[in-house]
């Protein structure tokens, strides 16, 4: 991000720490009685920076789709990604879980060099899939279950749709992260509203998983978006990421035009987040952003609207993570989940006061070993109130520079005030040692692999000794 062009009125006013017991969601069996289950769109962005909308503030970022749906809805702006990269934090919006809880820390396998199918070994996604698919609770499926058509659209990674219980989809076995699935949103929505229609035919609710490549690169973004940044953005690169950022926002305008033409617009729950951040000057060369414990890699805003149960309001205080986003889905459409969930319904306001600190995950691009998330964990961390705690992992410690990873942290331990310090210039871990303490003390209860896991033990592990092939994110 260009701190020229940065827009400061998103900065967070008015900031309130809440400072109370942890909790975890109990698990339901309760909920929405058959009769009464909206539909469900969930739209996830990819690769988004949270300060890359009009409702966040930005100068320059035409989205009034998005500023709109924000203005309709319940609107939370400090929203956290699990962790800063698509496959891991798609894989939270399947489980409901955390990375080291659903085994997914990267988007792929890591090949020690010298291995005779070192590079061949990228392509084997056998043990991503069979680690996804183990995995107690999904919830496609279990939307399927119990009566709804569900439709996969974008990105999903690894799998098939129906692998992981769609009913409808784009996506086949055998591929990476989407295949024909990618064809949403940049080259037709017809998939989406013939799905829908068809679900309504059959008497049906409907989700539908709308996970579009955008504004993910290729940052090919159509004239009529790029029209609008010529000259406008501090980069070339950041005006054709800011054409591709309205592109998204068009689409989700075309989303809203076919529910109230359809009269489907009170009763569709929509929720809306980006799976990681973006930087719009420096891209994926950021050692801040997609990939990062940093603000600009781990923030997102997440909008939840349902106009026939949800008041709008703009939430700038309270901390929540896409971790909330099963458990409020689960809540609204009345799901059985057979294991506790650790995020909150969104809805429950009390529940969100009440608890005292999200919790972020970093790990290397490739896993290191998918028994053991330990083995590729960069960092661990939490936003608490005003504060967030970044700790270093093995990984970070092993290689150096991060050649597994990015951005690795600048420091062992890392204590930002986000609130007065948004872009964390500036680390008080050394003049907050007792803060710095309690923090740590509620990270470790949360997840400590030092008591769980053999990692630090091992050997260091082989780094790469030449880049990684080249692939998409
Ligand atoms: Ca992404």
């Amino acid at each position: 991000m260009n701190p020229d062009t940065t827009p400061r009125r998103w900065l967070i006013r008015g900031w309130t720490a809440v400072m109370c017991t942890l909790s975890f969601a109990p698990w339901w069996t309760f909920g929405a009685e058959p009769s009464a289950r909206p539909n469900v769109i969930l739209i996830i962005s990819d690769d988004h920076g949270f300060p890359d909308y009009g409702f966040m503030g930005h100068p320059i970022v035409r989205t009034p789709n998005l500023d709109r749906m924000a203005s309709e809805g319940l609107t939370f702006t400090r929203g956290y990604v699990t962790t800063a990269l698509c496959s891991p934090s798609l894989a939270t919006l399947l489980t409901g879980l955390y990375p080291h809880q659903h085994g997914i820390t990267g988007n792929d396998l890591y090949a020690p060099s010298g291995q005779p199918n070192a590079g061949g070994m990228r392509a084997n996604r056998g043990p991503l899939i069979e680690r996804l698919l183990a995995n107690p609770f999904l919830l496609p499926r279990a939307l399927t279950q119990v009566g709804y058509r569900t439709l996969q659209t974008g990105k999903l990674w690894n799998v098939g749709y129906a692998e992981v219980g769609f009913t409808d989809g784009m996506t086949s076995p055998g591929g990476r992260h989407g295949g024909e699935g990618l064809s949403i949103g940049r080259e037709t929505m017809e998939p989406i509203w013939n799905f829908i229609r068809d679900a309504r035919t059959r008497g049906q609710p409907f989700f539908v998983w709308y996970a579009p490549f955008l504004p993910h690169t290729p940052h090919n973004p159509p004239e009529r978006f790029l029209q609008h940044y010529r000259g406008r953005a501090p980069t070339h690169a950041a005006e054709l990421y800011y054409a591709m950022v309205e592109w998204l926002d068009s689409t989700c305008g075309e989303l809203d035009d076919f529910l109230k033409k359809e009269g489907l617009f009170n009763d569709t729950l929509v929720i809306y987040l980006a799976d990681n951040g973006w930087d719009a000057a420096q891209g994926n060369s950021s050692p801040v952003a997609k990939r990062s414990a940093y603000e600009l890699g781990v923030r997102t805003p997440v909008l939840v609207r349902w106009p026939a149960r949800v008041r709008p309001r703009r939430d700038d205080v309270t901390p929540v993570s896409i971790v909330d986003v099963v458990p409020t889905i689960v809540r609204a459409c009345g799901l059985s989940v057979p294991i506790e969930l650790p995020g909150l319904d969104l809805l429950d306001a009390d529940s969100l006061s009440q608890r005292r600190a999200v919790f972020l995950e970093n790990y290397g691009h490739d896993i290191v070993d998918i028994r053991n998330p330990v083995a590729s964990l960069l960092s661990r961390g939490l936003v608490s109130g005003d504060w967030k705690l970044l700790v270093a992992g093995p990984m970070a410690e092993r290689v150096p520079g991060g050649t597994q990873g990015k951005s690795p942290l600048r420091e062992s331990i890392e204590l930002y005030n986000v609130r007065a310090d948004p872009f964390e210039t500036r680390n008080l871990a050394a003049s907050e040692p007792a803060r710095v303490q309690e923090l740590r003390q509620l990270l470790d209860a949360w997840w400590n692999p030092d008591a769980t896991s053999p990692a630090r033990s091992r050997p260091p592990v082989e780094a790469p000794s030449a880049a990684p092939t080249p692939t998409a994110k």
